[in-house]
């Protein structure tokens, strides 16, 4: 497994702009403000709850890169559970990893899904991109159509495998931006279609954190009987407040979070 965290991160960064061509852009409009490199406050990874390929599967990779477990997510309506990690160097970006209740639904979607998982080799898992490795098995439109209808997340997973979903803008270290509402005017000035559910901004200073999203990019998938774009990743941007201790918060907000899932949704 991977020793470098800045390794993992470059490999899931560069994995992640394969796909998601608006990432570069938003990663140069930002960035272009100022001397320092943008941070990243998070990432996260999507999976299936099924033991082979489990949240904790992904979880190792982080675990010996340095990364500890800190906050437990519950999503009933869309059927998830989620963790998230942090690292001690808190410039690391922070880990979102969330995963399907496969047995929630129905026989039809458990058999694709067992399928899928059942053609992965059992080293891919614990090889050292797995965490950018994308997908292991083969998939038809159709059956993907179908996947759609029951969980945007399940079709989601099935048509890109293990890749970062989102990359997120640390406003807090942007240098000449000092709201959410401001670096949001910047990206729809530039044209970047925003997450609108619920509103642009997603949680607010009460809660600690405030979050928005691009829509995701609409990118290339090869099928087994055709080729087909299909949403694929997007960029986030959060903003985090101090806890009444003084120290900043670190974790995440459910509510919010179940919006942020919908960056993936079809325009
Ligand atoms: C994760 C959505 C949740 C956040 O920042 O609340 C999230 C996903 O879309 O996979 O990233
Ligand atoms: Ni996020």
């Amino acid at each position: 497994m991977h020793n470098n965290v800045d390794v993992l991160f470059d490999n899931l960064w560069q994995n992640y702009l394969s796909v998601t061509p608006s990432a570069k852009k938003v990663h140069e409009l930002l960035g272009s403000t100022q001397n320092d490199d943008v941070i990243n406050d998070h990432i996260a990874l999507r999976t299936f709850n099924i033991e082979k390929v489990g949240l904790e599967k992904l979880a190792a990779h982080l675990k010996a890169v340095g990364y500890t477990e800190c906050g437990e997510y519950h999503f009933e309506a869309k059927k998830l559970f989620a963790k998230h990690f942090e690292h001690s160097d808190p410039t690391k970006p922070k880990v979102f990893i969330s995963e399907l209740l496969v047995e929630k639904f129905s026989e039809e979607l458990q058999k694709v899904i067992t399928d899928l998982v059942d053609q992965i080799d059992e080293e891919a898992i614990t090889a050292d991109n797995f965490l950018y490795s994308g997908t292991h098995w083969s998939l038809d439109s159709q059956t993907y159509k179908k996947l759609l209808e029951e969980s945007e997340y399940a079709a989601w997973t099935a048509a890109w495998g293990y890749r970062a979903n989102h990359f997120t803008v640390s406003i807090n270290y942007l240098e000449n931006f000092d709201s959410i509402e401001v670096v949001n005017q910047k990206l729809k000035d530039a044209d970047f279609a925003l997450n609108a559910t619920g509103g642009e901004i997603k949680g607010s200073p009460e809660v600690l954190l405030e979050q928005s999203s691009t829509l995701a990019d609409n990118f290339n998938v090869k099928f087994s009987d055709c080729e087909m774009a299909i949403p694929s990743c997007f960029y986030e941007f959060a903003l985090r407040y101090n806890k009444p201790d003084g120290e900043i918060y670190t974790g995440f907000v459910a509510a919010s979070a179940d919006k942020i899932f919908e960056s993936t949704n079809a325009r």
